[in-house]
């Protein structure tokens, strides 16, 4: 069933084009200095934030950032988790996400397996997410134990992420891996958009608003940021130019 958070974001990609996610990765922020970024890309009007990163962190500290970016901003908070252990009954809610290119069965149904009982338990609301890493060996293909799939097979991503909208998922994720020297090319973007009619989320290595403008144009229905705000003093400017930019995506019909 489709919950109140997987509906805002359908009703703003339908409303409004591609949108624009923040990612903070609990590792790198302390509550304080997560909710005043969070507050700063919310009047930017950065969608919703994401919460999650590749190693792991103490559910004692993420309680207490995600507990710190809920009472500081009104849009969604949204788990992004490596593990079992980046469950929080705090967030608005969890992608349920199988890292569909992995070699590890514990990535692709095994963690979530485990995980579920926690995640009925906190009430969260649950978005369905195949996540697919593509390019070069990165912190989340190593802890994911995942094979990129290379820049230059989008052919290869598309199936993917077929096979994942078959399995009845309700987003897909292409992923470059957080700080990556480039971000998913605009050719697989393309291909896999002509694969599925499931929305597209895009991250991983995307810094400027001409990466976002190119992954726009390619038809990315989110676009996921999070080194730039933690690398950048300027928050407000950038994620705003980025915002701007994803909303360049204009209104379409066939995102979702
Ligand atoms: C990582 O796709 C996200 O999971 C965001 O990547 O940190 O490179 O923006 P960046």
């Amino acid at each position: 069933m489709i919950g109140k958070v997987e509906k805002y974001l359908l009703d703003k990609i339908q409303e409004g084009g591609t949108i624009h996610i923040t990612l903070l990765d609990p590792e790198k922020v302390t509550p304080q200095s997560a909710s005043k970024t969070a507050r700063e890309v919310e009047t930017c009007n950065t969608a919703a934030i994401m919460v999650g990163g590749s190693t792991l962190t103490s559910t004692s500290h993420l309680d207490d950032v995600v507990k710190a970016i809920k009472k500081a901003v009104k849009i969604p908070v949204i788990l992004f988790p490596n593990n079992i252990t980046g469950i929080c009954r705090h967030a608005d809610a969890i992608w349920f996400m199988s890292l569909l290119n992995s070699s590890d069965p514990y990535f692709i149904a095994g963690a979530q397996v485990w995980g579920a009982p926690l995640i009925k338990k906190f009430d969260l609301e649950v978005i369905p997410l195949g996540y697919i890493i593509v390019g070069e060996s990165s912190a989340v293909s190593v802890v994911g134990r995942a094979c990129p799939i290379p820049y230059n097979k989008p052919e290869l991503a598309a199936a993917h992420a077929l096979a994942a909208q078959y399995f009845g998922m309700r987003f897909v994720y292409l992923e470059a891996g957080s700080g990556a020297k480039q971000p998913p090319t605009n050719d697989m973007i393309k291909t896999v958009k002509e694969f599925v009619n499931v929305p597209l989320i895009v991250g991983g290595g995307i810094r400027t608003s001409h990466q976002v403008r190119e992954a726009v144009d390619a038809g990315a229905d989110i676009i996921v940021t999070g080194t730039v705000v933690e690398e950048s003093g300027r928050v407000r400017d950038l994620i705003g130019e980025l915002v701007d930019c994803a909303k360049l995506g204009g209104a379409r019909d066939d995102s979702v």
